[in-house]
């Protein structure tokens, strides 16, 4: 859904500039709908952020028309994590957090998903 509470594109967001280049990034993915990036204070060895172009401020703002979308990102997922160093299922494998809210440690409003992995122990493990 496009309206004008929910603007495709939000030019006050960072992570929309950065789906835009207007803000450097270290790149791992993109596509029409979807860009991955290095988050800039990594949790773990392995630590990227897939976000959808479209500026959905939260998983509380997901509407059905977003349903395919959002599963494209958990798709591309464990494919970025082994692309990225993180070891194959079952030993290895990737965890994935959507923060949704104050409450929920949201701190960037726009909808993303961190997927992180790496051998153990990390910051946050
Ligand atoms: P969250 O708490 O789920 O909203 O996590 C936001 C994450 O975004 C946090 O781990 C740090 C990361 N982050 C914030 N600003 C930037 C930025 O400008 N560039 C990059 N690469 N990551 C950012």
């Amino acid at each position: 859904m496009t309206d004008h509470a929910h603007p495709a594109h939000d030019p006050h967001c960072i992570f929309c500039k950065i789906t835009a280049g207007q803000i450097p990034s270290n790149k791992v993915y993109e596509d029409e709908e979807l860009f991955a990036f290095h988050d800039i204070r990594p949790a773990a060895p392995v630590h990227f952020l897939i976000v959808p172009k479209k500026h959905i401020v939260s998983l509380a703002h997901a509407c059905p028309d977003d349903e395919a979308l959002l599963g494209k990102i958990m798709v591309l997922a464990p494919r970025l994590a082994l692309e990225q160093g993180c070891n194959p299922y079952p030993e290895g494998g990737f965890r994935t957090v959507v923060n949704t809210g104050a409450e929920g440690g949201q701190e960037v409003h726009h909808l993303h998903v961190h997927v992180m992995g790496g051998p153990r122990p990390w910051k946050h493990g």
